[in-house]
């Protein structure tokens, strides 16, 4: 007898603890009350029918013995190492449905109606765990200060790959490959090459709508727009492998790109631009909302359209974070400076200081 209640304490402890960090994660990471709220609900009835196994024997606690558990005394499989939020996520979602099903499996001794109610607690657990490993994204987002967008028709003078090293020069964090026309066989060798730069400088590369590309070529991302895959379409190819960026024009968006897994936000257009054909303009009202948003304020953004060094200081007034830009680096005539001067109007001096 007391070997059952020493399962069912130990095992409503591992689940009611799993369950809290999943709405930890929910709660601060995502700022998502929905699902912080079913983890709670979660955990208090699985501590409820826990007590209810233990029927008239009441509370579990005298029936924990932690110096006389043998399981104490084995060592975890690996080192507790975890990759990012994503991977502490999707461990406590497993820990939590493990710990449940064995609350279920003692059920069936003597109450199989409540195996029952358990079962569909694990089912439900399940269902809200997808969800967060979702929004959760790779888990690994980066908030970049300057992306520099590479095409090479509008790189003025130089190759683009001379452009790309000029720009992580000036300082660039992250440098998007964005060649529209180029078929993949000649977009594969130039992205690789790209990621190989980026490696060497130890700042991100991204591709631009291609995550085939951005796979094969070994670059840390995808830049997806609007009409792009979606983010779980490429998490289903892709996994966490992949930084996964979402270009949005309106909250709706930045909300769903969140919900659906984004790993950041471009932003914009901020400015009128001729690098790309953009009817609405977002402005800098469209990045205050995304800054005052819960639940997306987080979520890395890359402000982005017609930015250069005479107006990202406005930005930066804004709360700024990161900018993208490709004419204003691609066609400058020394694109490093140009990238150097970007970077100095986003932050104010008094910070650089
Ligand atoms: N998406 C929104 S605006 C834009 C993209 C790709 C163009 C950015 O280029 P530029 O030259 O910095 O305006
Ligand atoms: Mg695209």
């Amino acid at each position: 007898m007391t070997a059952r209640l020493r399962i069912i304490d130990a095992s409503a402890n591992r689940a009611a603890e799993a369950l809290r960090v999943l709405e930890d994660l929910a709660r601060f990471a995502l700022d998502r009350s929905d699902l912080s709220e079913q983890f709670k609900h979660q955990r208090h009835e699985v501590r409820l029918h826990a007590a209810g196994l233990a029927g008239s024997a009441g509370v579990l606690a005298p029936h924990r013995d932690v110096p006389g558990d043998v399981g104490t005394a084995i060592p975890p499989p690996s080192p507790p190492r975890r990759a990012g939020l994503a991977e502490v996520a999707e461990l406590n979602a497993s820990r939590a449905s493990e710990a449940i099903r064995t609350l279920e499996e003692l059920a069936k001794l003597t109450e199989p109606q409540r195996a029952a109610l358990l079962q569909a607690i694990r089912y439900r657990c399940y269902t809200s765990s997808a969800a967060l490993l979702q929004s959760l994204g790779s888990g690994r987002a980066v908030q970049w200060r300057l992306c520099v967008l590479i095409t090479e028709s509008l790189c003025v003078g130089r190759s683009w790959l001379q452009v790309a090293a000029d720009a992580a020069r000036g300082g660039a964090d992250c440098l998007q490959l964005r060649e529209k026309d180029l078929p993949a066989v000649e977009l594969l060798p130039r992205a690789t090459e790209l990621a190989h730069l980026c490696r060497e400088r130890g700042i991100a590369c991204i591709i631009n709508d291609r995550p085939d590309v951005a796979l094969a070529s070994g670059a840390h991302g995808v830049h997806l727009g609007q009409t792009d895959l979606p983010v779980h379409a490429v998490r289903k190819v892709a996994g966490r492998d992949l930084l996964v960026g979402v270009s949005t024009q309106d909250i709706t968006q930045a909300r769903a790109a969140r919900n659906d897994g984004a790993d950041y936000c471009g932003v914009g257009p901020m400015f009128p631009t001729n690098t790309k054909h953009k009817p609405v303009l977002a402005g800098p009202a469209f990045l205050r909302q995304y800054l005052a948003e819960p639940g997306v304020r987080d979520m890395p953004h890359l402000a982005i359209g017609g930015i250069n060094a005479a107006n990202a200081g406005v930005l930066a007034e804004s709360g700024c974070r990161g900018v993208a830009v490709s004419s204003a680096v691609c066609a400058a005539p020394d694109p490093a400076a140009a990238a150097a001067g970007i970077l100095a109007s986003l932050a104010p001096a008094s910070s650089t200081a």
